[in-house]
């Protein structure tokens, strides 16, 4: 364990990701050398380059995990494309930026899988980010995020910075944002399901349900960015993901949530709307040779917790 005082600051910290690393560190995963600092929007614009310097100035941060974006699931991406990329290029400017004038000695960004080529063979590893564009479902957000690893390389090569990233799949569970229209798959699934079994009507699943995701619970996702906080060295990206013989379908995720919610009604197959990309299977084994260990929580008992948690917090969850 590194013994130098840490002021960890989290950007983004009250959505899906954020909160569950909020919720990791609360419930015992901190060092007594670590003090952490949790920020959202309220703390400051991070589009807003002097409001970022601003909290970069107040907290002096040594160490930071970078989640503060613009998110959505697929049918916000295919909606707001201009908004996604321009908004994130700039916050990721600003954060960055602020970690270099600050003299922040790591900072761990989060990409998503939809940064990977659309016509690579699969499975996708860190080495294949940039070999061709991404799926034109959501180029606004998987090429604002591609810059993050322009970013870092050119932090690395000019002034030797430790800046990384960490290449998230399909997140999901406590907190996530449960919006129909916005949100992703399964925080969507869930609240539908809920919907249709309070006012007795049919479930409509978007899409054919054939295409395949590798999903991932927040809470774990939170336990290993913590770790390549602390733990990873390198500045290339690192894929946190379950291994590719868990990726589902939708239709099979569906059936679980369908499960947890004890919904008995009729479920519809809406084909009019987009499947997005097929799949987009990535390769853990460079996670594994680092943490051939780590025990990912049951895709079946993660979705009964976030399907428990959004029964229970209906009134003020994200919808
Ligand atoms: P989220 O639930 O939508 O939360 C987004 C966070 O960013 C919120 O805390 C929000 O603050 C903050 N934010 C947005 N615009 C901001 C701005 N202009 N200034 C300051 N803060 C701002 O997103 P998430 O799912 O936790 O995603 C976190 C990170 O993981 C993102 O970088 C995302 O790209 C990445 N990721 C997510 C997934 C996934 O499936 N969810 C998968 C791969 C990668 P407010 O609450 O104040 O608005
Ligand atoms: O999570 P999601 O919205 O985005 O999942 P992606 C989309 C898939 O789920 C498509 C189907 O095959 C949809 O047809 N689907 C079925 C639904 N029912 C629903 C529903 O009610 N809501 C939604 N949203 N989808 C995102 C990227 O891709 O993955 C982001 O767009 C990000 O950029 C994220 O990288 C991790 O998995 O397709």
């Amino acid at each position: 364990m590194d013994n130098n005082n840490k002021t960890i600051l989290v950007t983004g910290s009250t959505g899906l990701v954020g909160s569950a690393i909020k919720y990791v560190v609360e419930n015992g995963d901190s060092y007594t050398n670590e003090k952490w600092i949790f920020v959202s929007s309220k703390d400051a614009d991070l589009c807003d380059k002097s409001q970022a310097k601003e909290l970069f100035e107040k907290y002096q941060p040594t160490h930071v995990i970078h989640l503060a974006a613009v998110v959505g699931g697929l049918f916000h991406n295919l909606g707001y494309s201009t908004d996604i990329f321009r908004k994130n290029v700039v916050i990721n400017d600003n954060v960055l930026g602020c970690c270099h004038t600050f003299d922040v000695k790591k900072v761990v960004s989060c990409l998503s899988t939809c940064v990977f080529p659309d016509t690579i063979k699969y499975p996708f590893d860190e080495t294949m980010i940039h070999n061709g564009p991404p799926h034109d479902s959501n180029f606004g957000y998987a090429y604002a995020k591609r810059m993050i690893d322009v970013l870092n390389k050119a932090f690395h090569q000019t002034y030797g910075h430790l800046f990384t990233a960490v290449i998230s799949t399909n997140a999901f569970g406590p907190n996530d944002n449960f919006s129909v229209k916005d949100g992703h798959v399964l925080p969507g699934l869930i609240h539908k399901t809920y919907m249709a079994k309070c006012q007795n009507t049919d479930l409509i699943i978007y899409g054919t349900g054939k295409p395949l995701r590798q999903f991932i619970y927040s809470r774990d996702l939170a336990t290993l960015i913590i770790w390549a906080l602390r733990e990873y060295k390198e500045m290339e990206p690192i894929i946190l993901s379950a291994g590719e013989e868990d990726e589902t379908s939708i239709m099979e995720a569906a059936r679980v949530i369908i499960k947890h919610m004890q919904f008995h009604g009729k479920v519809n197959y809406d084909t009019s709307r987009s499947d997005g990309q097929f799949r987009k299977t990535a390769s853990n084994a460079k996670l594994r040779r680092y943490l051939p260990n780590f025990k990912f929580t049951p895709f079946d008992e993660a979705i009964r917790e976030t399907c428990d948690w959004f029964v229970k917090n209906y009134e003020n969850a994200r919808k």
